[in-house]
Protein backbone atom coordinates (compact mmCIF):
# COMPACT_ATOMS: atom_id res chain seq x y z
CA UNK A 1 0.00 0.00 0.00
CA UNK A 2 2.67 2.39 0.85
CA UNK A 3 4.92 1.45 -2.50
CA UNK A 4 1.49 2.49 -4.45
CA UNK A 5 1.09 5.91 -3.13
CA UNK A 6 4.62 6.51 -3.61
CA UNK A 7 4.37 5.95 -6.80
CA UNK A 8 1.33 7.50 -7.52
CA UNK A 9 2.82 10.81 -5.95
CA UNK A 10 5.82 10.69 -8.15
CA UNK A 11 3.65 10.19 -11.21
CA UNK A 12 1.75 14.12 -10.07
CA UNK A 13 4.96 15.95 -9.62
CA UNK A 14 6.60 14.53 -12.84
CA UNK A 15 3.55 15.70 -14.81
CA UNK A 16 3.76 19.55 -14.28
CA UNK A 17 7.58 18.99 -15.68
CA UNK A 18 6.72 17.88 -18.98
CA UNK A 19 3.57 20.32 -19.75
CA UNK A 20 3.99 23.64 -17.37
CA UNK A 21 1.14 25.89 -18.28
CA UNK A 22 1.76 29.35 -18.85
CA UNK A 23 -0.92 31.59 -17.19
CA UNK A 24 0.62 35.16 -16.71
CA UNK A 25 2.56 37.97 -18.68
CA UNK A 26 5.47 37.61 -16.03
CA UNK A 27 5.34 34.27 -16.49
CA UNK A 28 5.89 34.00 -19.71
CA UNK A 29 8.49 36.84 -20.05
CA UNK A 30 10.60 35.13 -16.87
CA UNK A 31 10.89 31.70 -19.67
CA UNK A 32 11.94 34.04 -22.80
CA UNK A 33 14.66 35.43 -20.58
CA UNK A 34 15.96 32.03 -19.13
CA UNK A 35 15.84 30.33 -22.23
CA UNK A 36 16.78 32.89 -25.07
CA UNK A 37 17.71 35.98 -23.89
CA UNK A 38 21.52 35.07 -22.53
CA UNK A 39 22.76 38.60 -22.79
CA UNK A 40 20.24 38.87 -19.72
CA UNK A 41 16.82 41.10 -19.58
CA UNK A 42 18.21 44.54 -18.75
CA UNK A 43 20.34 44.59 -21.57
CA UNK A 44 17.18 44.22 -24.44
CA UNK A 45 13.82 46.24 -24.95
CA UNK A 46 10.44 43.77 -24.54
CA UNK A 47 7.24 44.46 -25.23
CA UNK A 48 4.38 41.40 -24.30
CA UNK A 49 1.17 40.85 -25.65
CA UNK A 50 -1.58 38.19 -24.74
CA UNK A 51 -2.88 35.94 -23.71
CA UNK A 52 -3.77 36.00 -27.86
CA UNK A 53 -6.34 32.99 -29.31
CA UNK A 54 -5.22 30.73 -31.95
CA UNK A 55 -4.67 32.31 -35.44
CA UNK A 56 -3.74 36.14 -34.36
CA UNK A 57 -1.97 37.57 -36.54
CA UNK A 58 1.64 39.40 -35.32
CA UNK A 59 2.74 42.05 -37.50
CA UNK A 60 5.69 44.36 -37.41
CA UNK A 61 5.74 47.74 -38.81
CA UNK A 62 7.40 46.82 -41.77
CA UNK A 63 6.15 43.16 -41.93
CA UNK A 64 4.01 39.49 -41.04
CA UNK A 65 5.56 38.02 -38.78
CA UNK A 66 3.86 34.90 -37.58
CA UNK A 67 -0.10 33.46 -37.28
CA UNK A 68 -0.23 32.00 -33.74
CA UNK A 69 -0.61 28.36 -33.65
CA UNK A 70 -2.30 28.17 -30.10
CA UNK A 71 -3.18 30.02 -27.52
CA UNK A 72 -0.24 31.84 -26.14
CA UNK A 73 1.83 35.11 -25.29
CA UNK A 74 3.94 37.51 -27.72
CA UNK A 75 7.18 39.08 -26.61
CA UNK A 76 8.95 41.73 -28.74
CA UNK A 77 12.43 41.18 -27.75
CA UNK A 78 15.26 44.01 -29.19
CA UNK A 79 18.95 42.73 -28.61
CA UNK A 80 20.11 46.09 -30.06
CA UNK A 81 18.89 48.88 -28.08
CA UNK A 82 21.52 51.92 -29.05
CA UNK A 83 21.00 51.37 -32.92
CA UNK A 84 18.09 53.10 -34.55
CA UNK A 85 15.12 51.31 -36.57
CA UNK A 86 14.61 49.61 -38.09
CA UNK A 87 17.03 46.82 -37.20
CA UNK A 88 17.10 43.07 -36.98
CA UNK A 89 14.50 41.88 -33.87
CA UNK A 90 12.96 38.73 -32.56
CA UNK A 91 9.76 37.79 -32.01
CA UNK A 92 8.88 34.99 -29.52
CA UNK A 93 5.44 32.79 -28.56
CA UNK A 94 4.91 31.21 -25.45
CA UNK A 95 2.32 28.05 -25.81
CA UNK A 96 0.05 28.85 -23.04
CA UNK A 97 -1.16 24.99 -22.30
CA UNK A 98 2.89 24.28 -22.56
CA UNK A 99 5.31 26.57 -22.13
CA UNK A 100 6.85 25.42 -25.09
CA UNK A 101 8.98 28.65 -26.51
CA UNK A 102 9.54 29.29 -30.53
CA UNK A 103 11.47 32.70 -31.82
CA UNK A 104 10.96 33.99 -34.91
CA UNK A 105 13.14 36.74 -36.43
CA UNK A 106 12.22 40.04 -37.86
CA UNK A 107 13.17 43.53 -38.59
CA UNK A 108 10.40 45.72 -36.92
CA UNK A 109 8.59 46.34 -34.12
CA UNK A 110 5.49 45.72 -33.39
CA UNK A 111 2.82 47.43 -35.88
CA UNK A 112 0.04 47.76 -32.74
CA UNK A 113 2.52 48.62 -29.77
CA UNK A 114 -0.16 50.24 -28.00
CA UNK A 115 -1.59 47.17 -27.22
CA UNK A 116 1.46 45.41 -25.75
CA UNK A 117 2.66 45.93 -22.43
CA UNK A 118 6.05 47.32 -22.05
CA UNK A 119 8.51 44.91 -19.64
CA UNK A 120 10.68 47.04 -17.62
CA UNK A 121 14.41 46.81 -18.29
CA UNK A 122 17.12 49.04 -17.21
CA UNK A 123 18.11 49.78 -20.91
CA UNK A 124 14.76 50.54 -21.34
CA UNK A 125 14.45 52.87 -18.27
CA UNK A 126 17.69 54.54 -19.23
CA UNK A 127 16.74 55.37 -23.13
CA UNK A 128 13.29 57.16 -21.68
CA UNK A 129 15.45 58.88 -19.36
CA UNK A 130 17.57 60.84 -21.59
CA UNK A 131 16.79 64.46 -20.99
CA UNK A 132 16.72 67.03 -23.75
CA UNK A 133 19.69 69.09 -23.28
CA UNK A 134 21.04 72.14 -25.80
CA UNK A 135 24.77 72.43 -26.11
CA UNK A 136 26.57 75.89 -24.45
CA UNK A 137 26.04 78.47 -26.54
CA UNK A 138 29.41 80.21 -28.23
CA UNK A 139 30.56 83.22 -26.03
CA UNK A 140 30.76 85.42 -29.02
CA UNK A 141 28.56 84.11 -31.65
CA UNK A 142 29.32 85.92 -35.15
CA UNK A 143 26.70 88.40 -36.86
CA UNK A 144 23.83 86.61 -39.03
CA UNK A 145 24.64 87.32 -42.68
CA UNK A 146 22.03 88.80 -45.30
CA UNK A 147 24.12 86.26 -47.54
CA UNK A 148 21.30 83.32 -49.24
CA UNK A 149 22.50 80.97 -47.03
CA UNK A 150 19.56 78.24 -46.07
CA UNK A 151 19.09 75.27 -44.06
CA UNK A 152 16.68 72.11 -43.65
CA UNK A 153 16.87 70.26 -40.66
CA UNK A 154 14.83 67.39 -40.09
CA UNK A 155 13.86 64.53 -37.89
CA UNK A 156 10.59 62.12 -38.28
CA UNK A 157 11.01 59.73 -35.51
CA UNK A 158 7.85 57.64 -36.64
CA UNK A 159 5.85 57.74 -33.36
CA UNK A 160 5.92 58.64 -29.68
CA UNK A 161 7.17 55.49 -28.97
CA UNK A 162 10.45 55.72 -31.31
CA UNK A 163 11.03 59.45 -31.32
CA UNK A 164 13.87 59.14 -29.06
CA UNK A 165 14.98 61.74 -26.96
CA UNK A 166 18.62 62.14 -29.04
CA UNK A 167 16.75 63.12 -32.44
CA UNK A 168 16.30 66.47 -30.76
CA UNK A 169 19.19 66.38 -29.03
CA UNK A 170 20.40 66.34 -32.54
CA UNK A 171 18.71 68.64 -34.30
CA UNK A 172 19.05 71.43 -31.47
CA UNK A 173 23.22 70.75 -31.76
CA UNK A 174 23.37 71.13 -35.38
CA UNK A 175 21.07 74.27 -35.00
CA UNK A 176 23.03 75.86 -32.76
CA UNK A 177 26.81 75.25 -35.09
CA UNK A 178 24.69 76.96 -37.87
CA UNK A 179 23.18 80.08 -35.88
CA UNK A 180 25.58 80.69 -33.35
CA UNK A 181 28.74 79.48 -35.02
CA UNK A 182 28.27 79.71 -39.04
CA UNK A 183 26.03 82.95 -39.14
CA UNK A 184 22.91 81.25 -40.40
CA UNK A 185 19.55 83.52 -40.31
CA UNK A 186 17.32 81.95 -38.11
CA UNK A 187 14.77 82.17 -40.67
CA UNK A 188 16.68 80.35 -43.33
CA UNK A 189 17.24 77.53 -41.07
CA UNK A 190 13.69 75.23 -41.34
CA UNK A 191 13.02 72.82 -39.01
CA UNK A 192 10.53 69.91 -39.40
CA UNK A 193 10.58 67.70 -36.15
CA UNK A 194 8.11 65.03 -35.63
CA UNK A 195 4.87 66.15 -34.76
CA UNK A 196 5.89 69.89 -35.19
CA UNK A 197 4.04 72.61 -33.03
CA UNK A 198 1.62 70.19 -31.54
CA UNK A 199 1.54 70.18 -27.88
CA UNK A 200 0.88 66.78 -27.64
CA UNK A 201 3.81 64.47 -26.28
CA UNK A 202 5.90 63.07 -29.41
CA UNK A 203 9.27 62.07 -27.52
CA UNK A 204 9.63 58.42 -25.89
CA UNK A 205 10.37 60.49 -22.37
CA UNK A 206 6.70 61.37 -22.54
CA UNK A 207 7.55 65.42 -23.43
CA UNK A 208 6.18 67.15 -26.45
CA UNK A 209 9.61 68.45 -28.58
CA UNK A 210 10.56 72.51 -27.43
CA UNK A 211 10.09 73.89 -30.64
CA UNK A 212 13.03 76.22 -28.91
CA UNK A 213 16.33 74.46 -30.29
CA UNK A 214 18.95 76.97 -28.75
CA UNK A 215 16.71 78.26 -25.94
CA UNK A 216 16.61 81.98 -26.73
CA UNK A 217 13.08 82.47 -26.40
CA UNK A 218 12.23 82.17 -29.82
CA UNK A 219 10.75 79.08 -31.45
CA UNK A 220 13.01 77.03 -34.42
CA UNK A 221 10.73 74.08 -35.26
CA UNK A 222 8.00 75.32 -37.81
CA UNK A 223 6.03 72.03 -38.84
CA UNK A 224 5.52 68.63 -38.27
CA UNK A 225 7.83 66.14 -40.56
CA UNK A 226 5.78 64.60 -43.21
CA UNK A 227 6.00 64.25 -46.86
CA UNK A 228 3.74 67.03 -47.79
CA UNK A 229 5.42 69.62 -45.43
CA UNK A 230 9.03 68.48 -47.12
CA UNK A 231 7.42 68.89 -50.43
CA UNK A 232 5.91 72.52 -49.59
CA UNK A 233 9.54 73.71 -48.32
CA UNK A 234 11.60 72.16 -50.87
CA UNK A 235 8.97 73.30 -53.58
CA UNK A 236 9.92 77.25 -51.91
CA UNK A 237 13.22 76.77 -51.69
CA UNK A 238 13.27 76.17 -55.66
CA UNK A 239 11.27 79.43 -55.97
CA UNK A 240 13.97 81.11 -54.00
CA UNK A 241 17.50 79.61 -54.27
CA UNK A 242 19.72 80.45 -56.82
CA UNK A 243 22.42 79.13 -58.55
CA UNK A 244 25.02 81.47 -55.99
CA UNK A 245 22.64 80.44 -52.79
CA UNK A 246 24.01 77.15 -50.75
CA UNK A 247 21.62 74.53 -48.97
CA UNK A 248 22.74 72.69 -46.02
CA UNK A 249 20.10 69.74 -45.29
CA UNK A 250 20.37 67.78 -42.25
CA UNK A 251 18.33 64.49 -40.99
CA UNK A 252 18.33 62.50 -38.24
CA UNK A 253 15.95 59.44 -37.13
CA UNK A 254 14.89 56.09 -38.39
CA UNK A 255 15.21 54.67 -42.16
CA UNK A 256 14.57 51.96 -43.48
CA UNK A 257 15.91 49.28 -46.32
CA UNK A 258 13.42 48.55 -49.37
CA UNK A 259 15.84 46.33 -50.66
CA UNK A 260 19.47 46.66 -51.84
CA UNK A 261 20.48 50.52 -52.58
CA UNK A 262 16.78 51.37 -52.31
CA UNK A 263 16.33 52.85 -48.64
CA UNK A 264 13.56 55.36 -46.99
CA UNK A 265 13.77 57.74 -43.92
CA UNK A 266 11.10 57.29 -41.73
CA UNK A 267 8.91 60.26 -41.12
CA UNK A 268 6.19 61.12 -38.77
CA UNK A 269 3.10 59.19 -38.06
CA UNK A 270 4.93 56.14 -39.72
CA UNK A 271 5.11 58.24 -43.15
CA UNK A 272 8.67 57.71 -45.10
CA UNK A 273 10.79 59.50 -47.92
CA UNK A 274 12.58 57.24 -50.62
CA UNK A 275 16.23 58.11 -51.63
CA UNK A 276 14.45 58.48 -54.76
CA UNK A 277 12.14 61.15 -53.62
CA UNK A 278 14.79 63.20 -52.04
CA UNK A 279 16.72 62.78 -54.65
CA UNK A 280 14.24 64.76 -56.94
CA UNK A 281 13.58 67.59 -54.68
CA UNK A 282 17.37 68.42 -54.75
CA UNK A 283 17.06 67.96 -58.93
CA UNK A 284 14.34 70.57 -58.90
CA UNK A 285 16.70 73.07 -57.53
CA UNK A 286 18.94 75.40 -59.16
CA UNK A 287 22.33 73.65 -59.26
CA UNK A 288 23.13 76.04 -56.68
CA UNK A 289 25.58 74.39 -53.37
CA UNK A 290 24.31 71.41 -51.68
CA UNK A 291 25.25 69.83 -48.99
CA UNK A 292 23.67 67.13 -46.17
CA UNK A 293 24.46 65.01 -43.20
CA UNK A 294 22.30 62.16 -42.94
CA UNK A 295 22.37 59.95 -39.14
CA UNK A 296 19.33 57.31 -40.16
CA UNK A 297 19.93 53.46 -41.08
CA UNK A 298 20.85 52.57 -44.65
CA UNK A 299 21.02 56.65 -45.47
CA UNK A 300 24.62 55.46 -47.20
CA UNK A 301 21.65 54.13 -49.78
CA UNK A 302 20.70 58.21 -50.51
CA UNK A 303 24.05 58.80 -51.53
CA UNK A 304 23.74 56.72 -54.84
CA UNK A 305 20.36 58.53 -56.10
CA UNK A 306 21.29 62.23 -54.29
CA UNK A 307 25.04 63.15 -55.24
CA UNK A 308 24.82 63.86 -59.04
CA UNK A 309 25.98 65.64 -61.51
CA UNK A 310 27.04 69.00 -62.18
CA UNK A 311 26.56 69.66 -58.07
CA UNK A 312 28.30 71.37 -56.48
CA UNK A 313 27.14 69.19 -53.74
CA UNK A 314 28.31 66.67 -50.92
CA UNK A 315 26.70 64.33 -49.25
CA UNK A 316 27.64 62.16 -46.40
CA UNK A 317 25.49 59.32 -43.89
CA UNK A 318 26.26 57.50 -40.87
CA UNK A 319 26.22 53.92 -42.57
CA UNK A 320 26.25 52.15 -45.64
CA UNK A 321 23.01 51.44 -47.66
CA UNK A 322 22.34 47.90 -45.78
CA UNK A 323 23.87 49.03 -42.33
CA UNK A 324 22.13 50.20 -39.08
CA UNK A 325 22.95 53.59 -37.31
CA UNK A 326 23.66 53.73 -33.62
CA UNK A 327 23.33 56.44 -31.19
CA UNK A 328 26.26 56.97 -28.44
CA UNK A 329 26.83 54.68 -25.77
CA UNK A 330 25.32 57.52 -23.34
CA UNK A 331 21.99 57.57 -25.66
CA UNK A 332 22.09 61.39 -25.43
CA UNK A 333 23.09 61.76 -29.16
CA UNK A 334 23.51 59.91 -32.64
CA UNK A 335 27.07 58.92 -33.27
CA UNK A 336 27.70 60.31 -36.73
CA UNK A 337 26.25 63.28 -36.56
CA UNK A 338 27.44 64.19 -33.06
CA UNK A 339 31.09 64.21 -34.24
CA UNK A 340 30.25 65.26 -37.56
CA UNK A 341 28.86 68.38 -35.79
CA UNK A 342 31.14 68.73 -33.26
CA UNK A 343 33.99 69.19 -36.30
CA UNK A 344 31.99 72.17 -38.42
CA UNK A 345 31.55 73.44 -34.60
CA UNK A 346 34.55 73.60 -33.53
CA UNK A 347 33.87 71.67 -30.44
CA UNK A 348 31.75 69.14 -29.20
CA UNK A 349 28.04 69.23 -27.38
CA UNK A 350 29.55 69.21 -24.16
CA UNK A 351 32.09 72.10 -24.53
CA UNK A 352 35.05 69.86 -25.81
CA UNK A 353 37.43 71.70 -28.00
CA UNK A 354 37.75 70.10 -31.00
CA UNK A 355 39.76 70.20 -34.33
CA UNK A 356 39.07 69.08 -37.49
CA UNK A 357 40.67 71.48 -39.74
CA UNK A 358 43.42 68.95 -41.00
CA UNK A 359 45.17 71.23 -43.71
CA UNK A 360 45.25 74.05 -41.11
CA UNK A 361 43.71 76.73 -43.13
CA UNK A 362 41.29 77.97 -41.03
CA UNK A 363 38.30 76.49 -42.54
CA UNK A 364 36.58 73.14 -41.58
CA UNK A 365 35.82 71.93 -45.26
CA UNK A 366 33.06 69.14 -45.79
CA UNK A 367 35.98 66.43 -46.79
CA UNK A 368 37.67 67.00 -43.03
CA UNK A 369 34.49 66.67 -41.18
CA UNK A 370 33.25 63.69 -42.40
CA UNK A 371 37.26 62.72 -41.97
CA UNK A 372 36.76 63.95 -38.46
CA UNK A 373 33.70 61.68 -37.85
CA UNK A 374 34.99 58.56 -39.23
CA UNK A 375 37.99 58.89 -37.12
CA UNK A 376 35.93 59.42 -34.16
CA UNK A 377 32.90 57.10 -34.76
CA UNK A 378 33.18 53.85 -32.21
CA UNK A 379 29.81 52.36 -33.18
CA UNK A 380 29.02 49.12 -35.45
CA UNK A 381 28.74 52.04 -38.35
CA UNK A 382 30.40 52.94 -42.04
CA UNK A 383 30.06 56.30 -42.53
CA UNK A 384 29.92 57.34 -46.23
CA UNK A 385 30.68 60.01 -48.44
CA UNK A 386 30.44 61.39 -51.85
CA UNK A 387 30.89 64.41 -53.99
CA UNK A 388 30.42 65.82 -56.93
CA UNK A 389 32.24 67.24 -58.86
CA UNK A 390 34.70 64.47 -57.46
CA UNK A 391 37.09 66.21 -54.98
CA UNK A 392 34.61 69.22 -54.73
CA UNK A 393 34.14 68.82 -50.62
CA UNK A 394 37.70 69.96 -49.71
CA UNK A 395 36.31 73.33 -51.04
CA UNK A 396 33.13 73.78 -49.37
CA UNK A 397 32.70 75.25 -46.02
CA UNK A 398 29.59 76.32 -44.45
CA UNK A 399 31.10 79.76 -44.47
CA UNK A 400 29.69 81.61 -47.75
CA UNK A 401 30.05 79.71 -50.73
CA UNK A 402 32.46 82.48 -52.44
CA UNK A 403 36.27 82.26 -51.75
CA UNK A 404 37.35 84.87 -49.35
CA UNK A 405 36.76 88.11 -50.96
CA UNK A 406 39.62 90.74 -51.98
CA UNK A 407 39.10 93.39 -49.31
CA UNK A 408 41.86 94.84 -47.31
CA UNK A 409 41.65 96.51 -43.77
CA UNK A 410 44.12 99.42 -42.68
CA UNK A 411 44.61 101.13 -39.60
CA UNK A 412 46.52 104.44 -39.69
CA UNK A 413 47.29 106.16 -36.31
CA UNK A 414 46.82 109.94 -36.38
CA UNK A 415 49.59 111.71 -35.22
CA UNK A 416 52.17 109.02 -34.27
CA UNK A 417 53.82 107.71 -32.10
CA UNK A 418 51.04 106.59 -29.76
CA UNK A 419 51.81 107.08 -26.25
CA UNK A 420 49.12 107.74 -23.59
CA UNK A 421 50.23 108.56 -19.71
CA UNK A 422 49.38 106.48 -17.12
CA UNK A 423 46.46 108.57 -16.10
CA UNK A 424 45.22 107.53 -19.34
CA UNK A 425 43.68 109.18 -22.33
CA UNK A 426 42.64 108.57 -26.05
CA UNK A 427 43.90 108.05 -29.56
CA UNK A 428 42.58 108.93 -32.86
CA UNK A 429 42.47 106.37 -35.79
CA UNK A 430 41.37 106.26 -39.77
CA UNK A 431 40.18 102.89 -40.30
CA UNK A 432 39.53 102.26 -44.28
CA UNK A 433 38.16 99.28 -45.85
CA UNK A 434 38.33 98.67 -49.52
CA UNK A 435 36.88 95.80 -51.81
CA UNK A 436 39.21 95.07 -54.67
CA UNK A 437 36.61 92.57 -56.31
CA UNK A 438 34.21 94.36 -58.89
CA UNK A 439 31.25 93.22 -57.70
CA UNK A 440 29.75 93.22 -53.81
CA UNK A 441 31.03 91.99 -51.03
CA UNK A 442 29.32 91.37 -47.59
CA UNK A 443 31.81 90.84 -44.66
CA UNK A 444 32.19 91.32 -40.88
CA UNK A 445 34.74 93.94 -39.55
CA UNK A 446 35.76 93.84 -36.04
CA UNK A 447 39.11 94.99 -34.02
CA UNK A 448 40.64 93.51 -31.10
CA UNK A 449 43.91 94.78 -29.35
CA UNK A 450 47.06 92.31 -28.52
CA UNK A 451 48.01 93.56 -24.69
CA UNK A 452 51.30 93.27 -23.50
CA UNK A 453 51.18 90.50 -22.10
CA UNK A 454 50.50 88.42 -25.55
CA UNK A 455 47.19 87.89 -24.90
CA UNK A 456 44.84 88.81 -27.42
CA UNK A 457 41.14 90.29 -26.00
CA UNK A 458 37.58 89.74 -27.48
CA UNK A 459 36.74 92.53 -30.04
CA UNK A 460 36.84 95.56 -28.55
CA UNK A 461 34.57 97.35 -31.82
CA UNK A 462 32.23 94.87 -33.61
CA UNK A 463 31.98 93.04 -35.33
CA UNK A 464 29.63 94.58 -37.60
CA UNK A 465 28.22 93.26 -40.72
CA UNK A 466 29.51 95.68 -43.68
CA UNK A 467 28.54 95.23 -47.24
CA UNK A 468 30.87 97.35 -49.85
CA UNK A 469 29.97 98.07 -53.70
CA UNK A 470 32.92 96.70 -56.27
CA UNK A 471 35.41 98.87 -55.94
CA UNK A 472 34.01 100.51 -52.97
CA UNK A 473 36.06 102.49 -49.94
CA UNK A 474 35.05 102.81 -46.46
CA UNK A 475 36.95 105.49 -44.68
CA UNK A 476 36.12 106.17 -40.81
CA UNK A 477 38.01 108.40 -38.21
CA UNK A 478 37.49 106.34 -34.92
CA UNK A 479 38.47 107.68 -31.48
CA UNK A 480 39.82 104.73 -28.69
CA UNK A 481 40.13 105.69 -24.94
CA UNK A 482 42.74 104.15 -22.86
CA UNK A 483 41.86 103.59 -18.98
CA UNK A 484 43.92 104.46 -15.93
CA UNK A 485 44.52 101.35 -14.90
CA UNK A 486 45.71 99.87 -17.86
CA UNK A 487 49.11 98.51 -17.27
CA UNK A 488 52.55 99.95 -19.28
CA UNK A 489 53.43 98.09 -22.32
CA UNK A 490 53.05 98.23 -26.16
CA UNK A 491 49.56 97.28 -27.46
CA UNK A 492 49.00 96.81 -30.73
CA UNK A 493 45.41 97.31 -32.05
CA UNK A 494 44.43 94.66 -35.24
CA UNK A 495 41.62 94.97 -37.28
CA UNK A 496 39.59 92.59 -39.35
CA UNK A 497 37.34 91.78 -41.64
CA UNK A 498 35.93 88.12 -42.36
CA UNK A 499 33.35 85.86 -41.37
CA UNK A 500 34.46 85.29 -37.58
CA UNK A 501 37.97 84.56 -36.13
CA UNK A 502 38.01 81.26 -37.68
CA UNK A 503 37.56 83.00 -41.16
CA UNK A 504 39.89 85.72 -42.00
CA UNK A 505 39.90 87.77 -45.09
CA UNK A 506 42.58 90.23 -44.36
CA1 LIG B 1 4.47 67.58 -29.75
CA1 LIG C 1 15.35 79.54 -30.79
CA1 LIG D 1 19.58 54.42 -53.25
CA1 LIG E 1 40.71 73.00 -43.38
Amino acid sequence: MRIYLLVLLCTLVALPALAAPVTSLEQAVNLVVTDKVPQGRDEVIMEAWGPLPAGTVISGVKERVMVTPAEGYVIYIDDYPLANHFHPVRYAFIVSATGEVTVVDANSYPLNIEDYTEIETAIGERLKAVPNRRAPLPKDPPPQFDSERWAVLLNGGISNWSNYTRYWNDLSNIYIALNWVYGYADDHIIVLCSDGLDPAPDQNNGQSSDPDLDGDGDDDIIGPCLPNTIDAIFDSLAAILTVDDELYIFTTDHGSSNGGWNTSQNLWNSQTMTDAHFASLLAALPNCEIVFTLEPCYSGGFLDDAVFPPGPIVGSSACRYNQSSWAMSNMQYDEYVFHWTAAVKGEDAYGMPVDADYNSDGVITMDEAHEYAVIHDQQNEEPQYGDSPRGIGADISLWPASPPGNVEVTLTPIAPPIQIPATGGSFDFIIEIENFETTSETFNCWIDVTLPSGTITQPLLGPVSLTLPGNGLIERTRTQSIPENAPAGIYSYNAYVGYSSAYIWS
